[in-house]
């Protein structure tokens, strides 16, 4: 397998040397990655937000090419997801399994096997792997989260900061590093925006758009958490009791550690002030004299949160529109092929939750999207399992590069032309371990095979250390009641539990590999 893909990509080699069009030939890359962008609030992927059509470019990619319904993370968390892109394998083999880790940059990644193969790499925006870059030719990052306004950024020189809005600089940076790059070879660039994270910072052109809509709600806003294992209950990340008066929610009057101004006020200009308090003083004068309680409380935070997140997506929406144009007219759209993805999902209200982590739908999947004219066809839809360990072998099997055996993934070239192969994939491995952490989710590995998901929780603050449960997305779609105990699954639970063991074994999973490494790195 291995050997006729190295002779393939040889023979692809020679053919285009012969030809003298190896800029040409191969496919030039353009991976546009955010941050906690949620599949349900995007136009194309029709949730309940698509009639505001919050993201017309990004449903443009998807109208000219594939959008992958069945795209999912293998631990939904940032640092995490991103060395699992780089590296094509699961957090226990390449050491990133939390945000505490700091990546190894001397170990194997797809963007060091693209420049042996002659491409040019850049990656500009959020890494957020706390080491320094390698294999990319150009390099141009935000230091560990970024900030919204005014970020600094960190290069090969050093560290500096710049005024503006993040996702137009990163977008602007993208637009410089492609009009001045060398044009005899193919290039793969990485734009990674910060937004939509945490504190969902909109950019000024937007602080006031949505002020007249009122956002849907999920049916599971007041989620009661029955029916689950104990974590649902003890997480920290519900709009009602974990969202921030100062910083997520703008009210300045309720800041009590003063955690808005130091974090976001701090850093920006008087106009960007100016701008900043006109757009959000009388909303929250008005918030203030409504004296909400209870249930009332909990939809007003969840519309300040959904608009501002939308806000923010925008300009992320925006930058694409950016690129898009510029690929038009360097007459470059064809021949490039244009991702849209995010670290992994996000939840909108859903279990009324804000924030990622667990292995329940909206934070296991992720958006993915593909364009490239001539190859993918427009308008497609694919349902197949897919997971961000694919990301490296597909980028190596579009640049004709050779695919290393190690690598835990399955290029996704095939389902992009239309042609799933008759053995694909029919389960996925996911393994969360960030506890004790932020949002104090539980440690977990699971299985999912399409209908079926079997979540295994353990260690620290889980009743008797282990806790499971079992859903049947077909009956239950929003993962609400747990089948682990109900008899009429036992013969089901009994195959889940099965291919659980058959996962962990396919994918090196040991005790040993799955104890994080902690203490070598700052708080994140
Ligand atoms: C920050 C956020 C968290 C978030 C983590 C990880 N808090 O700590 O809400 O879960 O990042 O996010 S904040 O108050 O600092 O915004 S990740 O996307 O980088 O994994
Ligand atoms: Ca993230």
């Amino acid at each position: 397998m291995h050997q006729c893909k190295l002779w393939k990509s040889i023979f692809i080699c020679l053919i285009t040397i012969a030809c003298g069009t190896v800029a040409h030939a191969r496919p030039n890359i353009i991976w546009i990655f955010s941050d906690d962008h949620a599949y349900q609030t995007i136009g194309a992927y029709n949730g309940r937000f698509a009639s505001l059509d919050p993201s017309p470019h990004i449903d443009r990619l998807a109208q000219q090419g594939m959008r992958f319904d069945r795209s999912y993370v293998s631990n939904s968390i940032c640092g995490p997801a991103r060395a699992t892109i780089l590296t094509g394998k699961h957090s226990h083999m390449n050491g990133f399994m939390d945000n505490f880790s700091r990546f190894d940059g001397t170990q194997q990644t797809f963007p060091k096997l693209l420049q042996q193969a002659g491409y040019l790499t850049a990656l500009i925006g959020k890494w957020h792997l706390e080491s320094k870059p390698i294999g990319f030719d150009h390099w141009d990052i935000l230091p560990d989260q970024g900030h919204y306004y005014n970020p600094d950024f960190i290069n090969a020189d050093g560290k500096y900061r710049l005024t503006g809005y993040v996702s137009e600089i990163i977008t602007e940076k993208s637009i410089e590093w492609l009009n001045q790059r060398d044009t005899s070879k193919p290039f793969m660039l990485m734009m990674q925006h910060k937004a939509p994270h945490r504190e969902w910072s909109p950019a000024p052109k937007y602080l006031t758009l949505y002020d007249d809509v009122t956002m849907p709600e999920p049916d599971t806003l007041f989620d009661d958490y029955n029916n689950r294992a104990s974590p649902a209950r003890n997480q920290d990340m519900s709009i009602a009791k974990s969202m921030t008066y100062g910083k997520d929610l703008k009210i300045q009057e309720r800041d009590e550690k003063d955690a808005f101004s130091r974090r976001v006020l701090k850093r920006m200009q008087p106009d960007q002030i100016q701008a900043w308090n006109a757009a959000y003083q009388p909303k929250n004068d008005a918030f203030l004299a409504a004296n909400l309680e209870g249930e009332e409380l909990v939809r007003w935070k969840y519309q300040r949160y959904l608009k501002d997140y939308l806000r923010c997506t925008k300009s992320v929406d925006d930058s694409i529109g950016a690129v898009m144009a510029w690929l038009e007219e360097a007459g470059l759209a064809e021949n490039t092929i244009v991702f849209y993805s995010s670290d992994q999902g996000f939840y909108m209200g859903e279990h009324g939750w804000f924030d990622k982590r667990f292995m329940y739908e909206e934070s296991f999947r992720t958006p993915l999207i593909a364009r490239w004219p001539g190859q993918i066809p427009a308008g497609s839809v694919n349902t197949d399992l897919v997971q961000n360990i694919d990301m490296a072998s597909t980028f190596l099997e579009l640049a004709g590069a050779p695919v290393p055996e190690d690598l835990q993934g399955i290029s996704i070239l095939p389902l992009l032309k239309g042609e799933t192969p008759a053995d694909w994939r029919d389960s996925l491995y996911y393994h969360y371990y960030e506890y004790p952490g932020h949002h104090s989710v539980r440690r977990h590995e699971g299985v999912f095979n399409k209908r079926y998901k079997l979540i295994r929780y353990y260690g620290k603050d889980v009743v008797d250390g282990e806790e499971w449960e079992l859903f049947d997305l077909e009956r239950d779609p929003s993962e609400l009641m747990s089948v682990y105990s109900n008899p009429e699954y036992a013969s089901k639970l009994a195959e889940m539990k099965t291919l659980l063991v058959d996962l962990r074994g396919k994918y090196g999973v040991t005790e040993e590999n799955t104890q994080p490494i902690r203490g070598k790195r700052k708080k994140p």
